[in-house]
């Protein structure tokens, strides 16, 4: 896995050097292939977490296009139709009883429903979602920034990172072809559920967002309905889509494998950053 891994990134990050704009706005397609600057870029891809926060600044956006760049056709990935049988009845429903609790290391613990959130002042961005695999989609999204929603239940200052909970589980939801599928399947046991972290500092960049809305519709499901995280400075592996719950805690070794995520606990990196 992690050569097929390192390869596809390394193409990805060779595309992505060079931001070749007439393969990336071009819509959904595979990232051009190497250009001048690739050596800094995969140099500054390996530095630390720590180092690049230096160098790129916690608070440095990611680029933002205009309508005409949508891309006409952004494609679905990894789990893309969960089977959970509790989301199954919430979706049927259109989700007017789903309603997701913030908990953890907060002083207000609470849940959110979708007015709820829709009742916050939402951020729409057009921003280009980069996948591990090699391929770039735009799209527009809208929903009130993380940030407003932590305010509301007030972290506690132990807590360093923002767990998202899903409801699918990759091994058994995801689309027919991804090769990624027989990664997952060389885990012992049933697949478990999708989860993903983000540190304090992206929680509150002001282009994260929890998105309901994408380009100009309620999100669909195979996109992650009814709310995904969007995290713009980072590989799409690190948007969670399906939000169950979100939780704040001080170290995420005891959630899952103890990697802080999905992918993560399969050898990705946690810090993602593009
Ligand atoms: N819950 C959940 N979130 C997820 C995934 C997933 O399988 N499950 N796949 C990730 C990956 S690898 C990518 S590229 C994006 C895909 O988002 P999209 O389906 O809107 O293109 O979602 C990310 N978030
Ligand atoms: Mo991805």
């Amino acid at each position: 896995m992690t050569s097929s891994l390192d390869r596809d990134r390394r193409l990805f990050l060779a595309g992505a050097a060079g931001l070749a704009a007439d393969v990336m706005l071009s819509g959904c397609g595979r990232v051009a292939a190497s250009r001048e600057g690739q050596t800094a870029f995969e140099a500054a891809n390996e530095m630390s977490y720590a180092v690049q926060r230096a160098v790129m600044g916690s608070k440095a956006l990611a680029p933002e296009f205009a309508l005409s760049d949508l891309s006409p056709d952004f494609r679905a990935n990894g789990s893309i139709d969960p089977k959970d049988p509790a989301y199954k009845a919430l979706a049927a429903a259109k989700f007017a009883s789903w309603s997701m609790p913030v908990t953890g290391l907060v002083e207000k613990p609470r849940s959110f429903t979708l007015a709820d959130l829709k009742a916050l002042p939402a951020r729409s961005q057009i921003t280009r979602h980069d996948c591990v695999e090699g391929w770039s989609c735009i799209g527009q999204w809208k929903g009130p920034t993380l940030s407003s929603v932590l305010d509301l239940v007030a972290p506690k200052s132990e807590a360093r990172y923002v767990v998202f909970h899903c409801f699918d589980q990759l091994g058994a939801d995801q689309s027919e072809g991804n090769p990624d599928l027989d990664e997952s399947n060389t885990l012992d046991g049933p697949p478990p559920k999708f989860y993903g972290s983000i540190d304090m500092a992206d929680a509150v960049h002001p282009q994260t967002i929890l998105a309901y809305e994408m380009n100009g519709e309620p999100l669909s499901i195979a996109h992650g309905a009814p709310l995904r995280l969007r995290l713009e400075r980072q590989l799409g592996y690190k948007m969670n889509k399906y939000i169950r719950s979100i939780e704040l805690v001080e170290s995420f070794k005891a959630i899952g494998g103890g990697k802080g995520g999905y992918w993560e606990d399969l050898g990705y990196d946690w810090y993602a950053g593009i």
